[in-house]
């Protein structure tokens, strides 16, 4: 499905027939072009980037590549071609045709989602803000920014859906979306990992790696609704995401190769010394950004979880590939939680568990992706293992939270925690270290920061020393 650029929201929803629905998105395309002047990233309203945009919503063929100036991207409403035989797959409704307006019993519901399902998109960019400063190459700030534009036509994405079906609460949730801030204390972004800090380029890699990806596993849960349009929306954002992944994964590798050189290069493990970043540190990177991201799935045991599914609302990961009754009434699903003093696995209905398996897909996917890095550095000739910690760990939400529970799934004490919490979660130095390493960003085109390898391939066939962003 083309399309439209000749408008000025560019769209494949057909806006021009809707005057009304046309014109109240025109009022908040100014509105967002200023946050992102004033929240997106900072100071690069002259660079020219290698950008990646949108031509069509097809499998085959949708991305154009071309020097894009920043604030000229064209933000716009693309929503996967609609299937007209679409049944609700699961739940109560399980058979009858999705839904291509809003039913009002569900109304509060869907808002809410969407709410919170936007509200990550600008946060991100926010958290963002800085690090072109420091970028390790023009291929890595090329990359940030792909991120960053595609995380504002996330926004748009949800935005629209608020204009087109929520009326004038939609469009107020819409206005909330430009007034909440990443780490304001008086109004925060929803979630609690969209308030953390994304300082420095390790920090970035790990969010898109781990934050990233639970975008996927909700967003795939959202294409499972009844709710047409949001279906339609979250499958085209999907293909988005994919790349943000790749960002994140590769650059850890990158990272992880750096070290390993120079560990086998110098006989020690004492990279520090050498302008690296080590190993252990990095795994205390991805314990944080791992347990901050579980968070992000909710409890463990939802009645939420359980009404969105009944509902037809939100549905599992890959819902219609699963082989089940697809209503789960007298199912059960074995989840762990803590009881005297012990990690035990409990089994609860299956229809409240299922914040918990989507954190369970979740986890076996971020599992595949350490065991990527993990052949990296064994073929590095380097005996070291990155490990994922155990779902318990430094939790602040479900089953888990206030309990300390050691990255191997041991239930810990007060004591016990703080004497090793150092060694397992980035300390004030680890960071003051990390960051030190974030020089001036490198703009000469095919060098790169010390503390990391070039990439493999550069983006759409392009070598590694590219001009990916023109600064003009
Ligand atoms: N922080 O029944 P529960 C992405 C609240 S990332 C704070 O488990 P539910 C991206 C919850 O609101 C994907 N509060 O909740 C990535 C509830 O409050 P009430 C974002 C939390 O509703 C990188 C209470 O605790 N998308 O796209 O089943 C860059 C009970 O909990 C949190 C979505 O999240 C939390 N972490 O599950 C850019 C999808 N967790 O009712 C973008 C939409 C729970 O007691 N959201 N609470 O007042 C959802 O599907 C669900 O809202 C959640 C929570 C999975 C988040």
């Amino acid at each position: 499905m083309a399309i439209d650029y000749s408008q000025l929201i560019p769209n494949n929803v057909d806006l021009s027939s809707d005057r009304r629905l046309q014109r109240a998105l025109e009022n908040w395309q100014p509105r967002f072009l200023d946050w992102w002047k004033d929240m997106g990233p900072d100071g690069t309203s002259a660079f020219e980037v290698y950008l990646r945009t949108a031509i069509s919503t097809d499998a085959n063929g949708w991305a154009n590549f071309g020097h894009v100036k920043m604030p000229d991207y064209r933000w716009g409403i693309f929503l996967a071609e609609r299937d007209p035989n679409r049944v609700i797959a699961y739940g109560d409704n399980k058979g009858k045709p999705a839904w291509q307006d809003v039913p009002g019993e569900l109304r509060t519901t869907l808002r809410r989602l969407i709410v919170t399902q936007g509200d990550t998109e600008p946060a991100s960019v926010e958290q963002q803000r800085l690090l072109g400063r420091t970028a390790p190459s023009l291929y890595d700030l090329r990359n940030l920014f792909q991120i960053n534009v595609e995380e504002g036509r996330h926004l748009w994405a949800m935005v629209y859906l608020l204009h087109a079906h929520f009326g004038r609460d939609g469009r107020e949730e819409a206005e909330a979306m430009l007034e909440r801030h990443s780490g304001d204390p008086d109004k925060p972004r929803i979630l609690g990992a969209f308030n953390e800090e994304t300082p420095d380029w390790l920090s970035f890699f790990m969010f898109t790696f781990f934050t990233d990806r639970d975008g996927k596993f909700q967003l795939a849960s959202l294409a499972e609704s009844g709710f047409d349009p949001l279906s339609r929306s979250c499958r085209f954002m999907l293909t988005e995401e994919a790349h943000h992944m790749f960002v994140g994964e590769t650059g850890v590798s990158r990272i992880l190769q750096r070290t390993c050189e120079l560990m086998k290069e110098h006989k020690t493990d004492d990279v520090r010394a050498l302008g690296a970043i080590d190993l252990p540190t990095m795994q205390k990177y991805l314990n944080f950004h791992f347990s901050v991201s579980l968070d992000l799935f909710g409890q463990e045991a939802s009645t939420n979880a359980a009404n969105y599914y009944t509902m037809g609302v939100k549905g599992r990961f890959l819902e219609t590939r699963i082989d089940d009754d697809h209503l789960l009434t007298g199912a059960a699903y074995e989840i762990e939680t803590v009881e005297e003093g012990r990690v035990v696995k409990k089994s609860v209905p299956a229809l409240q568990a299922l914040n918990e398996r989507l954190r369970q897909d979740y986890i076996e996917d971020c599992a595949r992706g350490v065991l990527r890095w993990n052949k990296m550095i064994e073929k590095a000739g380097v005996a070291f293992e990155m490990k994922l910690p155990h779902r318990g760990f430094d939790r602040r939400i479900g089953g888990f939270a206030g309990s300390r529970i050691s990255p191997d799934g041991k239930v810990l004490t007060e004591a016990e925690w703080k004497a090793n919490e150092g060694k397992w979660l980035p300390t004030a130095e680890d960071r003051t270290y990390v960051t030190s390493l974030m020089g001036p960003a490198v703009v000469q085109p095919g060098k790169f920061a010390h503390w990391i390898a070039p990439p493999a391939r550069g983006i759409n066939g392009q070598p590694a020393e590219f001009e990916y962003v023109r600064f003009n």
